[in-house]
């Protein structure tokens, strides 16, 4: 089957199968001390604005297509809708929601779509949406070049089942919000975001399932048993909902419910007193970068290093190679979000450099994103070894930082726990705790503009702990590695720049009862990237930077419980390639051609889509569900 994408598809026979990375968020994040330069950013090719402003131009971010059942979904609800034109320093907007009487939970699935366009040109922002308090999606929008700019991101939401049900309290209302910086002021777009909620019930994958060619051998060969799908991200760590979420986040919302981080010594902490009867627990992390730390990725190891990233030459107004100013974008390509209890280690990421629709050259992601700029990635640890530690009914200091971060980045997180209903005291202990730091072996090499800098380090981290409820005595044992490499290197004058970077991390849940393996869960992770700039003089003060970059976000998944085993496998590549003539951090001019591969597979389907967009311009959009052409894509990118 081979399918041509406008806009939305439906693939019945994908109904189970959910967007990892579903949408996307966007925006360059809001700084308020850098003024929008007056400079129209002219379009290179696309939407010849539209004087009616009706959404014309859709941008996008190729990742599987949302869960759409061919049965429609219970109850739709339209709950936010909002205009934001002048945001800046304003809190974030908020709606009353109330759980649909007609359908009420528990719901198969429940997929939040945000949909949004914008009136004219504007800067990309970073935005987030919450429900008490707890994200449920951190977004950028894209950097729309016209009016008629519209984009929509689908995300399956089911993990946050107990905010979305009505709460055991009573409350018949519930709180959405919603928090995008914009100014109408220089660029005059405003963005008219909707939100709404739909519910499913009952079965999801019926009789219209797919029957892939190739994977029937596969699942005889790994005695996979297939069950019914989900997305990737629920299938490791939420299969159930939890029955409580608390949010680990700024109680003072003023600013967002999202934490600002300026630097490596601030601690955000949330004090939580867990249930009696809580049995497992995971936290889920939200991050995103900004400000200085907006190319974390390619920051070099010292002040004085390069100067050409193009960023740095909006903030430093540098206007040639020679000047030796200080690039406040160093301490290296390295950053990892820290979770703690009571100041113990309990988890970390190396994030994955989401890059911005405004970021290295915004004619790349225009009008398809960069991997997760819709819908930014999230971190899940398994504190379940750690639930013992919170059973005393005493409050717990729950912690986020960012390793070696500048100013500044945004975090959040939600914790979800998992209640016996038929118990009132649980029982646990943590046995084994194993947690040697991260050691990085940093090298740097630098004279004036030219050199290279290194990071490189790996770590493997173990622990396990038991609970015992009613489930049993259940022990849960967590090894964690991480293996993080970057090589950052500047010739002549700094005009020649190579970024690479290596991420790669394994989470290995091991779930016994009484000494026998009852579960078993394993996430890989891979998120390789390499950026190599040439600079040169465009012209009075600008510059002109020919980039070219490719990023990838590996991710499989498998779970084997009781008799069943599932397993998921996204691999998201995009490959850019274009110029861009930048004046005072102002992009006056550029083209772009990015060409994005997302493949999924996992025990029921496939799903390929391949977009190629040159000059800005969708050149090639193709989606396929077989599961033949999928397995030879494979073997030519592994090739
Ligand atoms: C929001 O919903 C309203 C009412 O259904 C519709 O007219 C409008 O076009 C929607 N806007 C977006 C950005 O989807
Ligand atoms: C910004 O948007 C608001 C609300 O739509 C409008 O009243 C105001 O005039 C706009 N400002 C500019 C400079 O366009
Ligand atoms: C870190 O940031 C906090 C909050 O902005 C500030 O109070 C503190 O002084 C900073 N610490 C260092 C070492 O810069
Ligand atoms: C950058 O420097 C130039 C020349 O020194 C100056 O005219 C311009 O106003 C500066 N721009 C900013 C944003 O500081
Ligand atoms: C939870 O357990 C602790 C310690 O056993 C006890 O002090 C506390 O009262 C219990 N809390 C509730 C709500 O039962
Ligand atoms: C649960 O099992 C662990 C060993 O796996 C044991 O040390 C612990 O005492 C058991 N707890 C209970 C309440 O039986
Ligand atoms: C690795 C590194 O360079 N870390 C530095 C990051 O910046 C802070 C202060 O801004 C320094 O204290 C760290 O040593």
């Amino acid at each position: 089957m081979h399918l041509h994408h406008h806009h939305h598809l439906l693939f019945p026979s994908l109904l189970v199968v959910f967007l990892i990375l579903a949408g996307g968020n966007h925006a360059s994040p809001w700084e308020p001390e850098t003024p929008t330069a007056p400079v129209p950013e002219p379009s290179p090719a696309p939407p010849s604005s539209s004087p009616t402003q009706d959404p014309v131009y859709e941008y996008m971010d190729p990742t599987l297509p949302p869960l759409l059942p061919t049965q429609n979904p219970k109850c739709s609800v339209l709950v936010l809708r909002h205009d934001f034109a002048h945001t800046v320093g304003a809190p974030p907007v908020n709606a009353n929601y109330t759980p649909p009487p007609e359908c009420p939970a528990p719901w198969s699935r429940v997929v939040l779509e945000f949909s949004a366009s914008a009136s004219g040109r504007q800067k990309d922002r970073i935005a987030a949406v919450w429900l008490n308090g707890a994200e449920i999606l951190r977004t950028t929008t894209p950097r729309p070049m016209s009016a008629g700019v519209y984009w929509r991101v689908r995300k399956d939401v089911t993990r946050y089942t107990a905010l979305l049900r009505r709460s055991p309290e009573g409350h018949q209302s519930h709180l959405i919000s919603m928090m995008l910086e914009n100014s109408n002021e220089t660029l005059h777009g405003v963005y008219s975001v909707n939100i709404s909620l739909h519910f499913y019930r009952g079965a999801l994958c019926q009789s219209g399932c797919i029957t892939p060619n190739k994977l029937e051998e596969d699942i005889k060969e790994t005695k996979l048993e297939p069950v019914l799908s989900a997305h990737p991200a629920i299938k490791g760590f939420y299969r159930e909902p939890a029955d409580l979420i608390i949010p680990i986040s700024n109680s003072d919302s003023r600013r967002g419910f999202w934490f600002k981080v300026e630097n490596e010594t601030e601690v955000q902490t949330t004090m939580v007193v867990a249930p009696n009867n809580t049995y497992r627990a995971v936290l889920e992390v939200y991050v995103s970068h900004h400000g200085d730390d907006e190319y974390w990725y390619s920051n070099p190891l010292r002040a004085n290093g390069p100067t050409s990233w193009p960023q740095d030459r909006k903030k430093n107004n540098m206007s040639n190679n020679n000047n030796n100013l200080e690039s406040s974008k160093a301490n290296g390509s390295f950053r990892q979000v820290v979770a703690t209890i009571d100041g113990r280690y309990v988890g970390s990421a190396i994030p994955f450099p989401v890059i911005y629709p405004g970021s290295v050259n915004p004619f790349f992601w225009a009008p398809v994103a960069a991997i997760g700029a819709y819908d930014h990635p999230s971190y899940d640890f398994d504190l379940t070894p750690f639930v013992g530690l919170l059973l005393d009914g005493q409050p717990h200091e729950f912690g986020l930082t960012v390793r070696d971060c500048q100013s500044y980045w945004l975090v959040s997180a939600n914790l979800h726990l998992w209640l016996d209903a038929w118990s009132d005291v649980v029982e646990g202990a943590l046995v084994r705790y194993k947690v040697p730091p991260l050691r990085l072996n940093r090298q740097a090499d630098w004279k004036e503009q030219e050199g290279k800098s290194e990071i490189e380090g790996q770590v493997i981290i173990r622990f396990s702990g038991w609970v015992s409820s009613t489930k049993g005595n259940v022990s849960t044992s967590v090894r964690h590695k991480i293996k993080f490499k970057s090589h950052i290197e500047a010739e002549e004058k700094g005009d020649v720049t190579n970024v690479e970077m290596e991420l790669k991390a394994r989470t290995n849940i091991r779930i016994e009862k009484e000494d026998v393996v009852v579960g078993r869960v394993v996430v890989d992770t891979e998120a390789p990237l390499t950026m190599a700039t040439v600079s040169s003089n465009g012209g009075g003060d600008s510059r002109f930077h020919k980039t070219k970059l490719t990023h990838a976000l590996l991710e499989t998944r498998s779970v084997a419980e009781n008799k069943g085993a599932r397993f998921s496998a996204v691999a998201d590549r995009q490959e850019s390639e274009g110029s861009v003539l930048m004046e005072e951090g102002v992009a006056m001019w550029g083209s772009g051609d990015t060409k994005s591969i997302y493949k999924f597979r996992d025990d029921k389907g496939c799903y390929l889509r391949t977009v190629n967009m040159v000059g800005g311009k969708v050149k090639e959009d193709d989606a396929t569900v077989s599961c033949a052409t999928v397995a030879a894509a494979a073997a030519v990118a592994e090739s």
